[in-house]
């Protein structure tokens, strides 16, 4: 935890604060307003006195105009909208269409996370790894602080408590959000537990994650606040693993400030997994239940833009009769050894921060059922009558619209200037619970036991439709390797593959060589280790047209991989691993021979050639971490492979 003071003092000698290598004073009138309980506005039933002192250090840095302790009330969350409704910042929508929601417009610089502003602050270089950017923590802590002082001047700063998983659970872990943005308060309330409630369970001397946020845009006495205030030029996220802190400038957007989930959930507690002994992962977590109710549970990594919340939220086709498929979770997995020999997972989050383009109810009908009410949209189009618009939600364009920059939109001016009237990484954030599909034990404190792991990134050729590793070190080398093509959207690039090992690569806290690692190792914490399975939705023809149909109609391959889990069928071997075989599959009801099917999951041997040769190069890139184990994984591959002949 950091070494923040035990105890504030009402003195002057709490002015002189101590951070990193430099020193310096705040004026008397500073210290003894921040000073004063009164205005750090203490509420009576936080009785921890590092949090309190932590609280003051940091209105004592950021200078804010008032200090708000939030208590994750519906009465908060209805006053923070209705404030930000006079504020511009929120657009109220008709509430016969949507109701209790929002639409939210951000800077236009401000629209996405910002990869090459995110910092591992590990004490030592090569503990962040060459696929993290890196800087020496106290470098960086003198440019915060620089950047801090006084950075929430004419505002108002929050503190949100908040837990990542069920309030309690074993598996769940407390983390403190400090933020001057009550666009972050509302969001974090959906998409965490969050509230007093926490404070409770923190008791006086709890374990937290001190993250601190701030747009980085103080104002002037009288100055006049935009809508979205953000810092248009600089921004940082920094995390330092040591000491377990976050510290967010710059952006209100997404994971750059709700810091509950990617920073927290995810690069942080992966190297609190990492020293503890479990698991932080970007992996849905869904639940398959048969006809007789046998229920299995898997956990699946898939990089950005390879239909992960679609898939998290499965509607099985009318084949599937009886067939059930529930969403624990559709971003990230916590996963720790449990008592009987199994992995359990919590997911951590308490909502959903999905993309908006693209959802309908042809694509994701258990996604368009939760967005009725209680939504809060960002970026997304307005339409004239108050609703909510975006490209590939309807089959019908609307003839007029309010695009996401507030300017108006037609078809005609998004043919002419390839404006689109949605940004494509516009959001819905919305309650877990709200999806039709969710699992009854979603919030089960103990988690839910995992049969199999899913890996699937989006590869046009040379990667099958889905196969089995063969055993979990196998199974590690083939998430370790995840690749998935760019699309022009997220990358401005299509078709380059881009490594994404476990779906992790600007998620992991530390050196991916460790922490591929640590996935070799733990499967020695578990008597029943989960199967690894890679799938691959998008595999194409010739003409470049998707051979797969995807969507509802991966619950076929989703069975199979239940099957197999299960262990209650055998498969064909490849030298890729365990396939089905065309008859393995239910195909009632899909257009599919075998022919297609041999297509569909054809080891094409020249391309994994180049395949394997390319995994020899990232290995390389990842340097000495990089487990001998793993490369040598690739050679014995290379062998099988030279030696095999194409399936076709
Ligand atoms: O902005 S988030 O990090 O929450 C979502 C994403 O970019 O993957
Ligand atoms: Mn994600």
């Amino acid at each position: 935890m950091a070494p923040y003071p035990e105890n504030f003092a009402h003195t002057l000698t709490a002015c002189l604060r101590l951070s990193g290598t430099t020193t310096f004073f705040l004026s008397t009138k500073d210290c003894i307003a921040m000073n004063s309980s009164a205005n750090l506005n203490i509420p009576e039933y936080v009785k921890h006195q590092r949090v309190k002192a932590w609280v003051a250090e940091i209105a004592a840095l950021t200078q804010p105009d008032r200090i708000v302790w939030a208590d994750g009330s519906q009465e908060e969350y209805d006053r923070l909208c209705a404030e930000m409704v006079a504020s511009g910042t929120f657009i109220k929508l008709n509430p016969e269409k949507r109701k209790n929601c929002f639409l939210a417009r951000s800077d236009p610089s401000d629209v996405a996370r910002v990869e090459d502003r995110t910092f591992i602050c590990s004490a030592k270089e090569e503990d962040a790894g060459p696929t993290n950017n890196w800087m020496a923590p106290q470098k960086m802590r003198e440019t915060l602080n620089g950047l801090f002082e006084g950075s929430m001047r004419g505002r108002t700063m929050y503190v949100v408590p908040f837990s990542m998983g069920p309030l309690g659970s074993p598996i769940a872990h407390i983390g403190i959000e400090i933020t001057d943005s009550p666009y972050v308060v509302v969001n974090m309330r959906i998409m965490t537990r969050m509230g007093r409630a926490v404070f409770d369970i923190l008791g006086t001397d709890g374990a937290f994650v001190p993250c601190i946020h701030s747009v980085g845009a103080p104002l002037t006495p009288g100055e006049k606040d935009s809508p979205w205030p953000c810092n248009p030029t600089i921004k940082y996220i920094v995390h330092y693993p040591e000491t377990r802190e976050i510290w967010s400038y710059g952006s209100g957007y997404g994971g750059n400030a709700l810091l509950g989930k990617k920073c927290f959930a995810l690069r942080i507690a992966s190297t609190m997994a990492h020293e503890e002994g479990w698991l932080a992962e970007h992996m849905l977590i869904l639940g398959v239940e048969s006809p007789t109710g046998e229920k299995t549970y898997v956990a699946g990594a898939f990089p950005s833009a390879c239909g992960k919340t679609n898939f998290a939220m499965l509607i099985p086709p009318k084949a599937f009769n009886g067939w059930k498929v529930t969403m624990v979770g559709d971003d990230i997995a916590w996963i720790k050894p449990g008592k009987d020999g199994r992995f359990y997972a919590i997911n951590p989050e308490a909502g959903c921060f999905g993309v908006a383009p693209n959802t309908s109810e042809k694509t994701n009908y258990n996604a368009t059922a939760m967005l009725t009410e209680n939504v809060i949209f960002t970026n997304v189009a307005l339409t004239d009558d108050g609703d909510i618009w975006w490209e590939g939600m309807t089959k019908e364009t609307p003839a007029h619209l309010i695009d996401w920059t507030g300017k108006d939109w037609t078809p005609e001016i998004a043919r002419e200037t390839g404006r689109k009237a949605a940004h494509p990484n516009s959001r819905f954030t919305v309650k877990a619970d709200q999806c039709p599909s969710i699992d009854p034990r979603w919030e089960d404190p103990n988690g839910v036991p995992i049969s199999a792991f899913l890996f699937g990134g989006r590869r046009a050729t040379t990667i099958p439709l889905v196969y089995q590793a063969f055993n979990w070190n196998y199974g590690v080398y083939m998430a370790a390797t995840l690749g998935s093509e760019t699309t022009a959207a997220a990358f401005g690039v299509q078709g380059v593959v881009r490594r994404d090992p476990f779906a992790m690569l600007p998620f992991c806290g530390y050196h991916m060589g460790d922490y591929f690692n640590h996935w070799l190792n733990i499967s020695n914490k578990v008597e029943f280790a989960p199967k690894f399975f890679y799938v691959n939705w998008f595999r194409t023809n010739e003409k470049g047209e998707f051979m797969w149909p995807g969507f509802g109609e991966n619950m076929r391959v989703l069975r199979w991989i239940v099957d197999r889990a299960r262990n209650r069928i055998s498969a064909k071997e490849t030298p890729l691993g365990w396939m089905p075989r065309y008859q393995d599959l239910n195909w009632t009801d899909l257009d599919i021979g075998e022919a297609a099917f041999d297509a569909l999951t054809e080891v094409d041997i020249e391309a994994w050639k180049v395949e394997l040769s390319e995994h020899k190069e990232w290995f390389d890139k990842l340097g000495e971490k990089m487990p001998k184990q793993l490369k040598l994984k690739r050679d014995l591959f290379e062998i099988r492979v030279n030696e095999s002949k194409s399936t076709d």
